[in-house]
């Protein structure tokens, strides 16, 4: 944390503008020394005002007598602790080319800077306290947010949302903790302890909310990587055709040769800022042909492991349980989501509306679509269904909070000390275990915000990050 660091902050390429980030108690004196107001040999040394944009050169003076121009730029510098991460920054907007930021990049590391690790800025931003653990989180979540929802999530967790909910899980904790503290280390002033009514009331409501967070976690899972939709159906149903239609591209290869797709194929796709997996398969038979059966094992794999089942079909054939199973077995399709898809409803004419296929009553519930992957009818009114069906019962809107699976797995934690808690409450264990339960919740809780988090958890956290931020 002594010495400065520096790195390209902007991604590697050509583009308008090009930013390295300089951070440490060097920071204002490396520059001063690379950079000057006008072209020529330098004059005066000039000088930085935090949080005043100043223009001039980079210079590379390796021979004072013959300074070299490398770039016309701008320079930002800002004091600590009015900084991103709390100490001296200076950031310099260069073109943004690979070699004219790469040698800005050498001259500052020459004066002595030290390249910076991945994340090492944000990390000192969080060691400098100026960001709890979850706000660090929350910076890679936004540069890494494939979707609109995904941003929202990110940005409220930056502004420190789901620090605050954490703090108010904590405190009534704290409270319960200091009163069996004293009742231990002064046992001749303090009555003997017993949980008040009103206690025991915050402790119910912090498990309440725990669980409820993790719930959150849950069902924004979907949101964050992407709801996987898996389409199934008999071989030339026009599965490929309708993956094509989704993606309006040219993914999957269609032919009138049943048995086409074998390898499953995946590829993202946002609809209405949700982030959706679509899945091609094999399409599902009886075969003896040993490369459709591993294909057809892999398609049943993703069926079982899908959110959404896009359940294909063409007229004139006929809805059956017993095929039907084959490809969603019963206890899957209860907790599934499934839609039918007819497709091929332009050969409708052909066949006339008899040759529908119809669900069994067993299934009446089932959503039913009807498509022609072959003209792109019915496409829009399946994506809008395919929402529909996917968001219906997710209780994100109420809160923008959603935590990730490092701190559902803390939350976790915590929910099973207080549990252990509240046997012991129930059972009149003595306030020595009673506090060792209660000191362990509160600092898993810790772990999540950064408080008592240990450097193995931070190392993971930061060396996620890419360098420069
Ligand atoms: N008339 C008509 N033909 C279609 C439609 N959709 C697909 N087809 C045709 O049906 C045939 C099979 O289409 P695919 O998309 O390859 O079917 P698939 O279900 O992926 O087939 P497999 O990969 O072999 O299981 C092709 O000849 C398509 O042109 C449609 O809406 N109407
Ligand atoms: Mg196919």
């Amino acid at each position: 944390m002594n010495d400065t660091i520096a790195a390209i902050a902007t991604p590697y390429g050509s583009g308008g503008i090009g930013v390295i980030r300089i951070s440490g108690p060097r920071a204002f004196e490396i520059v001063t020394l690379l950079f000057s107001t006008t072209q020529g040999p330098k004059k005066i040394t000039p000088v930085l005002v935090s949080h005043r944009v100043r223009h001039g050169f980079i210079l590379d003076n390796s021979d004072p007598a013959t300074p070299q121009v490398i770039d016309e730029v701008l320079v930002i510098p800002m004091q600590a602790p009015r900084s991103y991460t709390a100490e001296d920054v200076v950031e310099i907007q260069a073109h943004s080319g690979t070699i004219v930021l790469k040698i800005i990049l050498e001259l500052v590391i020459s004066q002595g800077a030290r390249l910076s690790e991945p994340g090492e800025f944000t990390k000192r931003a969080f060691l400098n306290q100026r960001i709890d653990l979850t706000q660090a989180e929350a910076v890679a979540d936004i540069i890494n947010a494939r979707s609109a929802n995904s941003l929202k999530f990110a940005s409220s967790q930056n502004r420190g949302e789901l620090n605050r909910r954490i703090q108010q899980l904590r405190a009534p904790l704290i409270n319960l903790l200091s009163r069996l503290e004293a009742s231990i280390d002064f046992p001749d002033e303090v009555e003997t302890f017993e949980i008040s009514p009103d206690e025991r009331d915050q402790l119910d409501q912090v498990m309440e909310k725990s669980k409820k967070f993790i719930q959150q976690h849950d069902d924004a899972c979907f949101l964050k990587d992407g709801i996987r939709v898996a389409i199934c159906g008999k071989p030339n149903v026009g599965k490929s055709s309708l993956m094509n239609r989704l993606l309006e591209q040219d993914k999957s290869i269609i032919t009138p040769v049943p048995g086409t797709t074998r390898d499953p194929i995946e590829e993202g796709l946002n609809i209405n800022g949700i982030p959706f997996v679509i899945i091609d398969t094999a399409g599902i038979h009886e075969t003896d042909d040993l490369v459709e059966i591993i294909g057809i094992e892999k398609a049943k794999d993703h069926i079982a492991t899908a959110d959404l089942i896009l359940f294909m079909i063409e007229p004139g054939s006929v809805f059956s349980e017993k095929e039907f199973q084959k490809m969603i077995p019963p206890e899957e399709n209860l907790e599934k989501k499934i839609i039918m898809v007819i497709n091929k409803i332009d050969l409708l004419q052909e066949h006339g509306n008899k040759d529908l296929p119809q669900l069994t009553p067993a299934h009446a519930k089932i959503p039913v679509v009807k498509i022609s992957a072959l003209l792109n009818q019915g496409i829009k009114q399946l994506k809008e269904k395919i929402v529909e069906t996917c968001i219906r019962d997710l209780s994100l809107e109420r809160s923008a909070v959603i935590p990730n699976l490092r701190h559902k797995k803390a939350l976790e934690l915590t929910l099973s000390f207080l549990e252990s808690v509240k046997t012991g409450l129930a059972q009149g264990q003595e306030e020595e275990t009673l506090a060792i339960d209660m000191k362990n919740s509160i600092d898993s809780l810790g772990t999540i915000t950064g408080e008592t988090a240990s450097i193995d958890i931070l190392d993971t956290i930061f060396n996620n990050f890419c360098i420069g931020k």
